[in-house]
């Protein structure tokens, strides 16, 4: 199995995520967050295990990065929200150009259940035998999508999306969770010997970030991949710390 050291503490995971800004758009930043300095600051006091960035920024902001000692992931694929219909997100950065630039792991989105799935699910596997012969953790970001997945329950949908990412050869999935600590029991099982880190979603209370983060660590999982809930928080070292005491303990 590949060492994923680089990017957990005590075998718990706590990346903070910022691609919303090819996911979504600048409409997510304020003048603070919307500079990615100002991330890898956070990532930095914040202790989080590694920070997730399109090659982009990974490219231009490579010293800070670097300077900040925070692992790097990379994620490999990615999408803007401005076209409609079944998602896809076709692959941006290759494997080697992640690791020329510094990445410790990449990440690739598989939407299943979209039109495209069997493209990215194709895709994620050149990707991961790649990764794999480098000694190069993959982390998989699963989530249900497209027309053929209404009326799928949410418990049915977090599991097969765990599973997925064990049956593809993912080193970590990353899940959006239902909000239900007996359905995340069951996903984390599903996924197996796979790891499973839960994103944050749109920015929530505090109180709901963090009983997410007890809810993680009571089902098994390894920790977050969390972005607009800590960079978008009024003190994002703070909640970040109490993040972290749950995470890690
Ligand atoms: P958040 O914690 O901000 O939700 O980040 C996690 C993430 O997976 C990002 O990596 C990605 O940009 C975003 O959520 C995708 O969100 P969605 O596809 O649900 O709009």
């Amino acid at each position: 199995m590949v060492n994923l050291s680089k990017i957990t503490k005590k075998g718990k995971a706590l990346f903070l995520a910022y691609d919303q800004g090819l996911e979504h758009g600048p409409i997510e930043f304020n003048d603070e967050n919307v500079n990615p300095a100002s991330i890898i600051d956070i990532a930095k006091k914040g202790k989080f295990t590694a920070i997730i960035f399109q090659k982009g920024i990974a490219e231009k902001y490579n010293s800070e990065i670097k300077n900040s000692g925070v692992p790097l992931i990379i994620k490999l694929n990615g999408k803007t929200n401005l076209l409609k219909g079944e998602p896809m997100s076709e692959q941006l950065c290759t494997v080697d150009e992640a690791i020329s630039l510094g990445a410790s792991a990449v990440g690739y989105t598989i939407f299943i259940g979209s039109e495209y799935e069997s493209k990215m699910l194709k895709e994620f596997e050149k990707i991961e035998s790649e990764s794999h012969k480098k000694r190069i953790p993959v982390i998989a970001w699963i989530y249900p999508r497209g027309k053929s997945i209404e009326g799928r329950s949410s418990t049915e949908l977090m599991a097969y999306s765990a599973r997925v990412g064990l049956e593809i050869g993912a080193d970590i999935v990353k899940l959006q969770y239902n909000g239900n600590v007996a359905d995340l029991k069951w996903a984390v099982k599903s996924a197996g010997k796979c790891k499973i880190v839960l994103s944050g979603g749109a920015k929530t209370s505090e109180k709901e970030v963090l009983q997410e983060a007890e809810d993680a660590i009571s089902a098994g999982a390894s920790g977050l991949a969390i972005g607009r809930n800590v960079w978008q928080a009024k003190n994002p070292i703070d909640i970040s710390k109490k993040i972290r005491k749950i995470i890690f303990g």
